[in-house]
This record gives structure tokens, C-alpha cells and sequence, in this order.
């Protein structure tokens, strides 16, 4: 403190809100302290005013000593502020209980259809298929005329297929890759082929417009049905459980000849008969049958001296049945809160 008086009580002003800044324990308080030294009503501005009753000689450096105050208190100020907001901040840091553990870092999971497609995968490499894919938008000639599908078959109609031009579509089935690779491949030969196909159709619980698909193929010298029943029963034992019973039903498809579908008894009730096979204790789950000899011949292969079997299946399908979905249109959605219900089963997975 200086010796000199302290004119007009500056010092004892600095004094008192340097103290008050001091016993502020929060930004609140300190800013009430603020405004009553140096607000626009508070005791600096009374100062100032009080210059009118002082001789005219003696007002410039009273003016003077009334600023270098407020630059002072407002030095004060700024001082504790800072202090206090790192306080603050110290404080928020620590608030919470640090025995707590911290938060797991946000990690996605593989989709349902995926990790089915990754199980039936699995499966037929290990009975000795191979991969094949190919182009989602196709010829028609590959879609359907090599196909067998005669020119006025109901699903060529643009009602059921999506076409870009005349010749150009969106595959309807995932066949059209099996007729490029048997061009390119001499027979032994055993594939599988999924792929995303697409039917214009109208959705519901049971219908998309797009869709996974799966085909298998076999072709050499003397494959027959029993073989065919071999494989599709070994498949839907691994898939469903050792337990499930397979049965063929007669069916058509101009691809192949003879054509069936397969049913598998039913999970749910082990065919007795319930509502989610419809009381009959069987639920369908793919189309099969021998290729047909036009599609041989077509693809440039001997049907003299080959045959061959063939099956799809829809992956949507399969996915809701094992896993008891009510709608494929939930599979196309992307809504977490449905995705993240199957991604138990891949937890701890490294991703390839
Ligand atoms: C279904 C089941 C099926 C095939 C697909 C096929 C492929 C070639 C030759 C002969 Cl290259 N067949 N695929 C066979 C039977 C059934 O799909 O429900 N499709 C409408």
C-alpha cells in the first residue's frame, strides 16, 4: 500500500472488490460483485458523477484516477473469472465416479441375411461347391430365352420383370449366371450362385421387390435325383438341425425336367401342424429339379452326354424362418433396433 494519502479512497475501493472477487465462489457471485463496482450503476459510475463537485483545476486527474481504478478492478476481475472457469471445468471433468466403466466404443455387426448366407456358404464348400457370381443387370437372352422360358411366359411380362430396354432387365433369378459359366466351364462342375434378383411386384409381409436369391448347380456324367436329394437334404440337416425330414413335391419349371419343390418338416412343431407351416407340418423351402435339355444344349453342353441338378432358394425366406421374422421388408429396412437384435451371434468375429 502506498504511503501517499489515498485521495478520493481509490485504494480502499480496489481494496474491497478485490476482496469481494476473492470470497466469490462461483462465476454467479462473481458477476453480481462486478456489476456492483463496476456495472453501470455501481460504484465507480457514483465516483465519476461526484466530479461535478470538485474545483475545475482538479477534475482532469480525478478523471484520470477514477479510469486507472476501473482498469484496475477490471484486471481483478478478469483474474478471478479465469480462475474460476477453470475450476469449472476441473469440476465437470471429475464429477462423474471414475470407478465406473468406461463406455464401450460403438461397433456395427454382420447383417442377418449375411451371416445366413455366410452359414450356407460354409456348408455346400464343404460338400465340394464352388462360387460363381455375375452382373445383377442382364440380357434378356440369359434371364430368360436361354433359360427355356417360351416367348409368352407370364413372367417376362413388364408387369413381373423390371426391363431397362427390350433386351436389358434386372435379373429375376440367379440362373443366368450359370448359363455364362457353364460357356466358359466344361462340365464336372458344382456351384452355388447367390445374388441380389429383383421382381416387379407389389411388397408385403412376404414380397420385396428385391430379394437374395441362392442357386446350386451340379453337372457330370450320370447325376441323377437321388443325388439331388442327397445334397438338399444334407443342406437343410446342417442348416436347420440334424432332426429336420425333407420331401419332394412335384412341380414345374421350364428349366428343368422333372421339377419339384423341397418342404421341410416343420421346426415349430415337428409336424404335427401350427400355424407358422400352416397346418400341414411342412414348409416349403426351395425349387429343384434335373436341367433341362434345352438349357444344355443352350449353354453349349452335350445333354447326351451330361446331367445335371439344379435348386434355388430364397435367402429372405430362410433368414425369417430360422429366425422367425414377420416381414422381408424389416431385412431391407437398415432399422437398427431390428439389425442389432442379431448381432449377438457375431460378437467377438474379426471381419474379412
Ligand atoms: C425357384 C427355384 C430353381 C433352378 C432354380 C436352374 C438353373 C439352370 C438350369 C436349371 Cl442354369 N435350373 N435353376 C432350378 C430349379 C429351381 O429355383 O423357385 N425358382 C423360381
Amino acid at each position: 500500500m502506498s504511503e501517499r494519502p489515498d485521495r478520493f479512497g481509490v485504494d480502499e475501493i480496489a481494496e474491497r472488490a478485490e476482496k469481494a472477487f476473492a470470497e466469490a465462489a462461483d462465476l454467479e457471485v462473481l458477476e453480481e460483485a462486478r456489476v456492483r463496482f463496476i456495472g453501470r450503476k455501481g460504484e465507480i459510475t457514483t465516483l465519476l458523477r461526484s466530479i461535478g463537485s470538485l474545483p475545475d483545476e482538479e477534475r482532469p486527474a480525478f478523471g484520470d484516477l477514477v479510469n486507472d481504478l476501473r482498469e484496475r478492478i477490471l484486471g481483478l476481475y478478469e483474474r478471478r473469472k479465469g480462475a474460476l472457469s477453470d475450476g469449472a471445468a476441473e469440476e465437470d471433468y471429475f464429477s462423474g465416479d471414475p470407478t465406473l466403466p468406461g463406455r464401450r466404443a460403438l461397433s456395427g455387426g454382420r447383417h442377418v441375411l449375411h451371416q445366413v448366407l455366410r452359414d450356407i456358404k460354409r456348408i455346400f464348400f464343404g460338400m465340394g461347391y464352388s462360387l460363381a457370381e455375375g452382373p445383377d443387370v442382364e440380357l434378356d437372352y440369359y434371364n430368360f430365352e436361354a433359360l427355356n422360358f417360351p416367348a409368352d411366359h407370364p413372367s417376362r411380362d413388364t408387369q413381373d420383370t423390371f426391363y431397362i430396354n427390350r433386351d436389358i432387365l434386372l435379373r429375376t433369378q440367379t440362373s443366368p449366371v450359370q448359363v455364362r459359366y457353364m460357356e466358359k466351364h466344361k462340365p464336372p462342375l458344382r456351384i452355388i450362385v447367390p445374388g441380389r434378383v429383383y421382381r416387379n411386384e407389389a411388397p408385403d409381409p412376404s414380397h420385396a421387390s428385391e430379394f437374395l436369391q441362392m442357386e446350386g448347380l451340379y453337372v457330370d456324367r450320370n447325376v441323377s435325383l437321388a443325388d439331388l436329394r442327397n445334397d438338399v437334404t444334407y443342406f437343410v440337416r446342417a442348416f436347420f438341425g440334424s432332426d429336420a425330414k425333407v420331401r419332394f413335391r412335384p412341380h414345374f419349371f421350364p428349366f428343368t425336367e422333372p421339377s419339384a419343390e423341397a418342404d421341410m418338416s416343420c421346426f415349430a412343431c415337428r409336424g404335427s401342424g401350427c400355424p407358422i407351416c400352416g397346418k400341414t407340418g411342412w414348409i416349403e423351402i426351395m425349387g429343384a429339379g434335373m436341367v433341362h435339355p434345352h438349357v444344355f444344349r443352350n449353354a453349349g453342353y452335350d445333354p447326351d452326354a451330361y446331367t445335371g441338378f439344379a435348386f434355388g432358394l430364397g435367402l429372405d425366406r430362410i433368414a425369417m424362418l430360422k429366425y422367425g421374422i414377420d416381414d422381408i421388408r424389416r431385412l431391407l429396412s437398415n432399422d437398427l433396433r431390428f439389425l442389432r437384435q442379431f448381432w449377438a451371434e457375431t460378437a467377438g468375429e474379426v471381419f474379412e
